[in-house]
């Protein structure tokens, strides 16, 4: 068993291995998972959390990278989870990604990190969170969260960020696509990328027009910015920052940001929560219990839902 407490306590004056091990177990959903949050609560909640989505090749690792550099310049520490919902195993499937990050590889005050899940209850929901309280008290100021892989999962991880980015590209047919997924409905801030490419005036004209950016919105309402980068050469990438800084100094000032980190914790006890009562109604198949309500609703004399509020009761009375 591993020393949680020296554990944390290395994670937080930054070492590496420590900030290693640590998501590793969550990434595992080992057992000491329980004892590795309680020790971290009080060391969380000071950083930036920016969730980066887009269909794969769009450049949100170019992008990510290009971002390490200017909060770096700014003198931020800097976390980075690249979270891949699809792949049972990290690193394989982001080597491409590890070389696009590489030039910060030997910078101490940049934490690099995939994650895949490897297919446990919880999923992304989950560990995500856990991953970045993780790098929170490790002292990262500001964690960027690369979503590899489209849909319903990138939706999910977008909902972890403070501020959320969506990428587009020209030419890739994205504004289709993005519909589809419900991202449209997610973004902060919007960035076409490949801005050197034909199309991109394009693309970002279609992305106004979809969003209704040229309604009138209330006074002190969010208006997403769109923002315009060649990712790659780096260029644009400080007017995606400057639109970052404002987009949380407005949460700030409203109390969106507050609002969005209490649901956010609430959605993860329920997930925690359901997922704890969906393993213990799993363990019950073949039960002395479960089988005496079944018996009883084929008999007539139960009905489902009274069986199951029975059961649910029985449960969390931890009869
Ligand atoms: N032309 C052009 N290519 C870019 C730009 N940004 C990234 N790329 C390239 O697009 C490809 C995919 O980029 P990547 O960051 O891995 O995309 P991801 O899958 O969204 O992470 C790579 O070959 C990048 O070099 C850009 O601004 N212009
Ligand atoms: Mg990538």
């Amino acid at each position: 068993m591993l020393d949680v407490p020296t554990l944390v306590e290395q994670a937080r004056q930054g070492r590496p291995r420590a900030v290693a091990r640590l998501i590793s177990l969550v990434e595992g959903a080992s057992p000491q998972l329980r004892e590795v949050m309680a020790t971290l609560a009080p060391f969380t909640g000071g950083a930036y959390v920016v969730g980066l989505t887009g269909s794969p090749g769009v450049g949100k690792s170019t992008s990510t990278s290009a971002l390490v550099s200017a909060y770096r310049r700014a003198g931020k520490r800097v976390g980075v989870l690249a979270v891949d919902p699809s792949s049972p195993f990290s690193g394989g499937a982001l080597l491409g990604d590890r070389v696009r990050m590489s030039e910060h590889a030997a910078d101490p005050g940049v934490y690099i990190r995939s994650m895949a899940t490897r297919g446990h209850l919880g999923g992304l929901a989950w560990a995500a969170p856990q991953a970045i309280r993780v790098l929170d008290a490790a002292g990262c100021e500001v964690i960027l969260v690369e979503t590899v892989g489209v849909g319903q999962s990138e939706v999910e991880i977008a909902a972890q960020a403070d501020t959320s980015v969506v990428l587009l590209a020209p030419g890739m047919g994205d504004g289709i696509q993005a519909a589809k997924a419900g991202i449209l409905e997610i973004g902060d801030v919007y960035v076409v990328n490949k801005a050197d490419r034909d199309g991109a005036d394009a693309t970002a004209r279609e992305l106004n027009h979809m969003l209704g950016l040229g309604e009138s919105r209330a006074p002190g309402d969010w208006r997403p910015p769109i923002v315009k980068t060649v990712a790659a050469r780096g260029e644009g990438i400080d007017e995606v920052l400057e639109a970052l800084e404002k987009h949380h100094a407005w949460m700030a000032e409203h109390g969106v940001l507050a609002d969005r980190r209490r649901r956010r914790a609430a959605q993860e006890v329920e997930h925690i929560a359901v997922t704890a009562l969906r393993e213990r109604i799993g363990d019950l198949h073949g039960d002395r219990r479960l089988d005496a309500l079944a018996e009883r609703i084929v008999g007539g004399t139960l009905d489902p839902y009274t069986a199951a509020d029975e059961l649910v009761a029985g449960l969390t009375d931890g009869r």
